[in-house]
């Protein structure tokens, strides 16, 4: 390839690729439950909304339960490829959902959302 080339093929990524790729980063949005919300004890029906769609299978949603351990729990898509969802049972206690997703634009972003469950 000569150097011609290469140039043009820059200046077309910096035209072209760039803003659609700023604009693809994956942003939570909405979750379920929100951070720093009080939930009830029992079965969580966890659903992160992204503001693009993500890669649902190179996206990981780990639980940090209240004695710290982690939990990689198996998520999946939803919504128009742009929601993650996943479920657990919990018990009372404070917990963080760990989100790591893959966006289409392939740039990975990540997040944390805390919450409290209460005892019924
Ligand atoms: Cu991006």
């Amino acid at each position: 390839m000569t150097v011609l080339f290469l140039r043009v093929l820059a200046a077309l990524a910096l035209l072209g690729g760039a803003p659609v790729a700023a604009r693809a980063h994956a942003v939570l949005q909405e979750s379920q439950p929100a951070a720093g919300s009080a939930v009830a004890a029992g079965r969580m029906e966890f659903e992160l909304h992204y503001n693009s769609r993500i890669d649902a299978a190179r996206s990981r949603l780990t639980l940090i339960r209240p004695d710290r351990s982690h939990a990689v729990l198996a998520a999946h898509a939803a919504g128009a490829g742009n929601v993650l969802t996943a479920t657990a049972e919990l018990a009372p206690g404070v917990y963080t959902l760990r989100w790591q997703v893959l966006a289409i634009d392939g740039h990975i972003t990540r997040g944390d959302v805390g919450f409290t469950v209460t005892g019924r």
